[in-house]
């Protein structure tokens, strides 16, 4: 009788423990909690842990747990195993491409999309006798591009010239013909140097602005990514306060090449993360400091004047030596308008043309560059991270008139 209390006994305690032994089993969480942003931060660059699947905690302990599903037999504690303390240091930073022959390598996007203007024009260039309504067909195919109505008509007046010399021309020499007035469109003596490089001692200072959405956190990550692989040191800013997930995002992109990122409060002010950034940047001597800034409509007078006091706070310290509008290619002439107000507030020096793989608007460049006379200097080719590429008019015009 006895014994059977006993076992009894035994039976009871085994099945409790084993009931909380299942219960911790499921509260086993590990909070990787990030810095709760107060003031302004400097994020050091972790490798990214992201790449490797199903990364952190359970990993060491599932299998112990595992083999014992259902008999629980409690004579030993299980031994847990925690994960080490920091992730391990190894060259799991990425190693972009560099800047030379990128476009070479996307130009198949511009082609892609922009088919409807290369095979369009080429179409029309090749029938016997050119009549005044083909001529009027290429000169609503170069407008329906947004290449504006000045360059249009220049391009086709040169067209027809060509055409009468080359009466009898092969396919090869139209498609020739039609990149090369296509390349002239789009000012090939323009500089289009990015000033990023460091000036009397100090970092070059890089400010990207625009519109909401057109791509500039991702131009800036992108931008990262460039000057990593051409051999050059970077620090961020993320002078976009008006989110947190704006920063984060920025934050995402520098870790990924190892570069640091200067965050702000959510709400704070961007000319005061802008200032650190620059003043980090000048510590650390990096080559460059790229700002990135929060979407805002050129038509609201208090925001513009927002972004001008940022670059008159940043050049307190050291002169902005480019100052990036990012424009989204699908707008269209819209852009023009855009780039108009945002150089008045803060002298824009260079145009970065995003998304032009996803829209048959490519004419765009000419009409920016030939109405303000400021160059495009980088155009965004998808949403990969490496789909950024330096502007390269020949380049270019090849992609819009597509392979031969
Ligand atoms: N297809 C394509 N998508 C792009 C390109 N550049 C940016 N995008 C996408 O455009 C969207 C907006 O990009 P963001 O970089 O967040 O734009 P933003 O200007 O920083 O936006 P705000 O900060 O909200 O003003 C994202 O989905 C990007 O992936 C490009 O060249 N091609
Ligand atoms: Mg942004």
């Amino acid at each position: 009788m006895e014994y059977v209390l006993i076992a009894i006994a035994i039976l009871v305690v085994a099945l409790i423990t084993g009931v909380s032994l299942l219960v911790n089993r499921g509260r086993r969480t590990f909070r990787l909690d990030e810095d709760a942003a107060s003031g302004t931060t400097l994020t050091r660059p972790r490798p990214p842990e992201q790449t490797e699947p199903a990364p952190t905690q359970p990993a060491p302990t599932a299998p112990v747990e595992q083999a014992q599903p259902d008999t629980v037999q409690p004579e030993a504690p299980p031994e847990v195993e925690l994960p080490p303390a920091g992730p391990e240091p190894g060259p799991a930073f990425e190693t972009p491409l560099p800047s030379a022959g990128r476009l070479v390598r996307l130009r198949s996007r511009l082609a892609r999309s922009q088919s409807s203007l290369g095979r369009g024009l080429l179409t029309v260039l090749a029938r016997e006798k050119l009549t005044e309504d083909d001529w009027e067909e290429v000169e609503e195919t170069l407008l329906a591009a947004d290449v504006g109505v000045a360059a249009t008509t220049q391009i086709v007046e040169r067209l027809r010239t060509q055409a009468m010399v080359l009466a009898t021309a092969s396919g090869a020499d139209l498609r020739e013909l039609l990149v090369r007035e296509l390349t002239a469109a789009l000012g090939p003596d323009m500089d289009r140097t990015l000033g990023t490089d460091r000036r009397d001692g100090r970092p070059g200072v890089v400010l990207v602005v625009g519109v909401n959405g057109a791509g500039k956190t991702t131009t800036v990550g992108k931008l990262a990514r460039v000057l990593v692989g051409d051999g050059k040191s970077v620090v961020l800013g993320a002078a976009d306060t008006f989110r947190a997930a704006a920063a984060d995002q920025l934050e995402t992109w520098g870790e990924r090449v190892g570069v640091l990122t200067v965050r702000g409060r959510e709400g704070g002010d961007p000319a005061s993360v802008a200032f650190e950034a620059v003043r980090t940047g000048m510590e650390a001597e990096v080559d460059t400091v790229v700002v990135d800034t929060a979407g805002r409509l050129h038509t609201k007078s208090g925001l513009m004047d927002e972004l001008g006091k940022v670059k008159r706070v940043v050049e307190k310290q050291a002169p902005v030596t480019e100052v990036l509008l990012v424009l989204d290619a699908t707008t269209g002439q819209n852009g023009v308008v855009q780039a108009r107000v945002f150089t008045e507030a803060v002298d824009v020096t260079g145009v970065v043309l995003t998304k032009l793989d996803g829209t048959a608007k490519g004419g765009i460049v000419v009409s920016v560059q030939r109405e303000l006379g400021i160059p495009v200097k980088l155009i965004g080719l998808g949403e990969g991270p490496d789909d950024l590429a330096p502007f390269e008019p020949r380049e270019f015009a090849e992609g819009l008139v597509g392979e031969g």
